[in-house]
């Protein structure tokens, strides 16, 4: 139950393919709820909807899509659950998303189309209140077991998308509009759990007060 009313917290795991997000996002969701704090796990893209089916045939190579077109199709996979997004943070419980817009911003511009227009469909989307930014080299991503099968799992993109996801890194600094924080995923399992159980720590004991938008 909300204490006073309190609105949850809405945390973004984001990262590149075998950083561990999910198996992050999964135990923070397992430690808040032992902890007392109503949480749910979320996750884009969420290949469940009708958008999200058209986003799966596409990263399984089954379906070929401009890039501009699957770009929005992310987006719209987003907009589509975000009143989802503000009725569960409103109702007090905290959400834990595996991936969200800024995904969106780092994959797409990583295929050349320009960073303001891949922002631009996110804008106004429920900001996070943290995004915690699983960092990994490239290098040590493969040692875990490579890459799969999917469209988008292959060194030289990853590459591009670690550099894109720095430069929002810089500039979510800079503004402060959101608060970001990158963690080294390249430790272990339990060493990552705890940097980022640290960072949620010291947000849950702050007031989130009204839910921002995301880039405005
Ligand atoms: N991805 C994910 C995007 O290209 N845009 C987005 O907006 C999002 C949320 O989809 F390669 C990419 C990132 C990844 C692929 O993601 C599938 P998961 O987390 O492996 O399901
Ligand atoms: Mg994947």
């Amino acid at each position: 139950m909300p204490s006073e009313g309190r609105r949850g917290a809405f945390i973004v795991i984001e990262g590149l393919d075998r950083s561990g997000k999910s198996t992050q996002a999964a135990a923070l969701v397992s430690r808040l709820e032992e902890t007392g704090v109503s949480a749910k796990l979320m996750k884009f893209p969420d290949r469940t909807t009708p958008i999200g089916r058209m986003i799966d045939a596409y990263l399984r190579s089954e379906s070929d899509i401009d890039d501009h077109a699957i770009h929005l199709l992310f987006s719209a996979n987003r907009w589509e659950l975000a009143s989802n997004i503000e009725r569960t943070l409103a109702s007090g419980t905290s959400i834990v998303c595996d991936r969200y817009a800024f995904s969106g911003v780092a994959f797409s511009a990583s295929k050349g189309l320009p960073f303001e227009w891949c922002r631009s469909p996110d804008v106004s989307l429920p900001a996070p209140d943290l995004t915690l930014f699983l960092d990994i080299s490239p290098e040590k991503a493969k040692e875990r077991g490579g890459y799969g099968e999917e469209r988008y799992e292959k060194e030289e993109m990853q590459r591009r998308v670690r550099e894109i996801f720095a430069a929002i890194a810089t500039e979510a600094n800079e503004k402060e509009s959101w608060k970001w924080t990158t963690v080294d995923a390249g430790m272990d399992l339990e060493s990552v759990s705890k940097s980022i159980w640290r960072e949620v720590e010291s947000l849950l004991s702050a007031d989130h007060g009204p839910i921002q938008r995301l880039w405005t």
